[in-house]
């Protein structure tokens, strides 16, 4: 029967919203407004392409699903503070995000960074609590490695650091490799982590480790390539945010570099590389086959 990739999102969703609510610190265990803020953008819509990404490599790796639950949260809270802060005035200043206003601009300034703060932070504590005394102790300790590090100032962190420095012209290298560094930095890093604790606490081989994450490294360029091209192709309804803002913005894209064609060409090339790295999985990778053509062909 050939895979429902619809299905697989939707009940794979249900999933990790419903645990990302349980694992909530209590409502009388902090100020309401920022458990209120945290939850606001939880809550707001959004793919959950992390947390599936997760589960998808631990099922391609024949592990159990609820061993993962954790791991995706944590993925899923530290993207949604990266878009928190990503949206305040200081940075891209975004009045929507997932088709809401953005946080800042319902709990103000202050309230939208302690939120992300907090959804960061809670990650990890999450990560760790829900995770020892089930998983391996060595399984869980080196996925927290890897999401801090993929998260923080040698990942995500150093992405969104030289996205804002090329932005205001004050990197001096060459724009192709500006670029290159930071889409492997501001999105790529965190989806590869995202595949790799999946299947690290799964407790995947070295080898199929390496070729889930030569996987997830050509899916990463190839869903920031997509993304750029909606910026200057895609719908602002489909979207959920403004479009267009990458120009305005001057920031650096693939097509501003290398033009549409060239970008929905390369798109397909890594595709067909990212498929070509699950060869050696069965059909228990059928999941990472369908997400990965979903996210190049994706309109929003
Ligand atoms: C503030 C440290 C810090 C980092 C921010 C991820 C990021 C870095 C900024 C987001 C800005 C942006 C539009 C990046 C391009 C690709 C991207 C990450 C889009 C949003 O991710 P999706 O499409 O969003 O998975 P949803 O809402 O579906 O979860």
């Amino acid at each position: 029967m050939a895979f429902d990739l619809g299905e697989y999102l939707t009940s794979r969703s249900l999933v990790v919203n419903e645990a990302l609510q349980r694992f909530m610190p209590a409502s009388d265990s902090f100020p309401p407004v920022l458990r209120e803020a945290m939850l606001y953008s939880i809550n707001a819509g959004g793919k959950r392409l992390r947390p599936i990404l997760t589960f998808a490599a631990a099922e391609a790796v024949g592990g159990n699903l609820d061993l993962v639950i954790p791991a995706a949260c944590a993925l899923e809270c530290i993207h949604t503070y990266s878009l928190i802060h990503d949206d305040l005035p200081v940075m891209d200043n975004d009045d929507l995000r997932r088709g809401k206003p953005t946080s800042h601009k319902v709990y103000g300034e202050a309230m939208a960074m302690l939120a992300g703060d907090g959804l960061l932070t809670h990650a990890f504590a999450l990560l760790a609590q829900q995770s020892l005394g089930r998983v391996p102790a060595e399984r869980v300790l080196q996925a927290i490695g890897e999401i801090a590090l993929a998260a923080g100032p040698q990942g995500m962190v150093a992405g969104q650091a030289a996205d804002i420095l090329s932005e205001r012209g004050k990197l001096n290298s060459k724009p192709e490799a500006v670029l290159h560094f930071i889409h492997a930095h501001k999105t790529g890093a965190l989806l590869s982590a995202s595949v790799r604790a999946g299947a690290i606490i799964a407790g995947a081989s070295i080898d199929q480790l390496k070729a889930l994450t030569k996987y997830a490294t050509l899916l990463g360029l190839a869903f920031q390539i997509t993304d750029d091209l909606l910026d200057v192709c895609g719908e602002e309804t489909k979207a959920g945010k403004r479009v267009g803002k990458d120009a305005e913005l001057g920031k650096l894209t693939y097509p501003g570099l290398y033009g549409i064609d060239e970008s929905l060409r390369k798109n397909q090339e890594l595709l067909q590389a990212a498929l070509l790295q699950l060869s050696w999985f069965g059909r228990e990778a059928d999941p990472l086959r369908a997400i990965a053509e979903y996210l190049v062909k994706r309109d929003h």
